[in-house]
């Protein structure tokens, strides 16, 4: 089966809405004030079944230059157009803004349907081909069909039938590897089903029951019936104009122009980097900030537009710029955009997405060269770009999926070339970093483990918090990854939770040692009932900070062990208390702040925190005033513990 979307083309009146109906049997305008007054004013939708598989949907814009708006939302997802233009009149105002836009939209394909053709001379034809044909010239239309019909008489519906067949056969099917998107054109509701919006589904495919979330505003929802072409089907894919009645989300808090997607695979932005073309008969060159309606898929938001090169861009040219939008919008590089003047509404350019989450702009080589690879780099190229740009908090599949315009398939594989060759690093689970950012991670952090030994010589090492911490916070998986790659390295050592360069060693003077030795006799002595570091120094006669601070070292020695806050137990003395403590339990069971002062024969003062500690170390659990043994955790059922 192939699905084709055929939108038609051209000014006002030329017949565009009458050869649909001629064609398929379907009118397609279906508002009441459209029927009363016989003007297209919004977008309507027919499809016709050409055999062998074939089905094309058809998507009828108005023609009035009111309306163009409308019918930008129309022909967003079409894959060929018919350029409609009447034989009486010929090429008219909006003959030439449909065509810039199908031109700006990149629409592969198409032909030009030459309507009311029972209203002209064959003489007067010819002539409106010649002037067709030099309208055309340089387009993509350059060079494909010009056929001649006539909705009244029959003549020519056979002949524009089967080019549409040709050309509905040769467009390429759209890849499966790709997000589902499906830029919404109508909502509405129906009686006993609820909501309903209806759109050309941009990419991917989607499937009955599944959760799907409506962007910008991130309302999740449940696919409760697909429609395409008026079948009720349990799939659609890309191509296929669709209805999809969801299940979950009030009419009101969905419009045209949102976006129906999976749940965390696009990120709503108001700032949009991109090439920008103006066409060259736009009235007048692009200003910087110059305010104009932006147009993707079938959103219309104002934006202002920031030239990223000259001072301004000529009819004609082309630059890279960063739209700032009024309302978010969510979209994916390669997308291509449309601008139109604020007043008077006209179409003057428009061009392809390049970064979908860029930071504000500033003009630099950087950004230049950066947003050339964007725009013609290799995948490889476009996905390292972007690794670089996020620098040290590195990426998660998901967030590359967000801005870069590949499928999960395409993705995998040039992650998987990028860090076969050392471009980038996996550190966890599908999230990856920049080798560059690595290696600049990993000289900040010898230096700052580097200064810090300069500072602190007597300290075994940073702790990784600190660290981390200057490292700018990043996160605790990337930067566990980093030190063990530098680890690896050979460059530095972690024990427990301190970090310190594999050069660094604690070096003590004799005059140090023999301090710290006296110190650590005291604590050993003092037993159970410790002296408080105050105490100790004005006991041995150590007033000077820095001989204080050689307490430390004993802490980080772990010959002394913190109790509770400002209180330290020699560690030999405490493992004894210790398992004396465990042994009474063994035997009694259970253990009172009154047998612990006098097994140890100490008072409450040391007891309480001690049996505090024996908690905080998970031997022991209180029960009431007791302690019992804490006994291995063994699943429960019902799971309680
Ligand atoms: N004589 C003649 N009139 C036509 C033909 N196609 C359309 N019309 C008339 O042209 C007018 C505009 O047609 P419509 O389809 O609404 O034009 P649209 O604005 O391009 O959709 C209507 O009055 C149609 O009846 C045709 O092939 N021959
Ligand atoms: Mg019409």
């Amino acid at each position: 089966m192939r699905h084709v979307v055929v939108g038609t083309a051209g000014h006002i009146d030329h017949g565009k809405s009458t050869l649909v109906r001629a064609l398929t049997g379907i009118d397609p305008d279906r508002l009441k004030e459209e029927k009363e007054r016989g003007i297209t004013i919004d977008i309507g939708f027919a499809h016709l079944d050409l055999g062998d598989g074939l089905t094309l949907g058809i998507v009828d814009v108005p023609g009035h230059e009111r309306f163009v708006k409308n019918m930008l939302a129309g022909v967003g997802g079409i894959d060929l157009v018919m350029l409609v233009i009447a034989a009486d009149e010929g090429v008219m105002p909006q003959t030439r803004e449909h065509l810039a836009i199908c031109q700006l939209l990149h629409v592969k394909s198409g032909l030009v349907v030459l309507t009311k053709a029972d209203l002209a001379e064959p003489e007067w034809l010819e002539l409106v081909q010649e002037d067709v044909r030099s309208v055309l010239r340089g387009t993509f239309l350059e060079g494909r069909a010009i056929v001649p019909v006539s909705a009244k008489t029959g003549e020519g519906l056979e002949a524009l039938r089967a080019e549409l067949a040709a050309l509905g056969r040769a467009v390429p099917p759209r890849g499966t590897d790709a997000t589902f998107r499906l830029p919404i054109d109508r909502v509405f509701t129906i009686r006993g089903f609820g909501t309903v919006v209806t759109g050309t589904v941009a990419a991917g495919q989607v499937v009955l029951e599944e959760r799907v979330l409506v962007y910008p505003r991130g309302r999740e929802a449940k696919v409760r019936g697909l429609q395409t072409h008026g079948q009720t089907v349990s799939l659609a894919v890309a191509g296929q104009r669709t209805a999809v009645n969801l299940q979950g989300v009030e009419r009101a808090a969905l419009e045209r122009g949102d976006v129906l997607s999976l749940p965390g695979l696009l990120r709503p932005t108001f700032m949009l980097d991109a090439t920008c073309e103006l066409l060259g008969d736009a009235p007048a060159p692009l200003k910087p900030r110059q305010r104009v309606r932006f147009h993707v898929g079938t959103s219309e938001i104002m934006a202002r537009v920031h030239l990223l090169e000259g001072a301004t861009l000529e009819p004609g040219s082309r630059g890279y710029v960063q739209l700032r939008l009024e309302t978010p919008v969510v979209a994916l590089p390669r997308d291509r955009y449309v601008i139109r003047s604020y007043s008077p509404m006209v179409t003057i350019g428009g061009g392809t997405l390049l970064d979908v989450a860029p930071v504000k702009a500033r003009r630099s080589a950087t950004l230049g060269a950066r947003l050339q690879v964007l725009e013609r780099g290799t995948p490889e190229a476009v996905v390292e770009a972007e690794l670089r740009h996020v620098g040290p908090g590195g990426a998660r599949t998901a967030d590359l999926r967000a801005r870069t315009p590949f499928g999960p398939e395409a993705l995998r594989g040039v992650l998987a070339d990028l860090t076969a060759r050392g471009r980038a690093l996996l550190v966890d689970r599908e999230w990856y970093v920049h080798a560059a950012a690595a290696d600049r991670l990993r000289d900040t952090a010898l230096a700052a483990l580097t200064a810090f030994h300069a500072r602190e010589p007597l300290k075994p090492g940073m702790s990784k918090e600190e660290l981390r911490t200057r490292l700018g916070g990043i996160d605790e998986r990337v930067f566990l990854h980093l030190l063990d790659r530098v680890a690896a390295a050979g460059l530095i050592s972690v024990e427990k939770d301190k970090v310190r360069l594999k050069t660094h060693q604690v070096r003590l003077d004799d005059r140090q040692r023999t301090l710290v030795d006296r110190l650590e006799t005291e604590f050993r002595e003092a037993g159970v009932t410790p002296p408080s570091f105050d105490e100790a120094f004005a006991k041995l006669g150590i007033a000077r900070a820095e001989d204080q601070a050689l307490a430390q070292v004993l802490v980080d020695e772990r010959r002394l062990v913190r109790v509770k806050e400002g209180l330290y137990f020699h560690a030999e003395p405490l493992q004894a208390a210790e398992s004396r403590v465990l042994a009474f339990l063994r035997e009694q069971r259970a253990i009172t702040p009154q047998d612990v002062k006098d097994l140890l024969g100490i008072s409450r003062k040391y007891a309480i925190p001690f049996m505090e500690y024996l908690d905080a170390q998970r031997l022991t659990v209180r029960q009431g005033d007791k302690r019992v043994l804490r006994e291995a955790p063994r699943p429960a059922p019902g799971g309680r513990d």
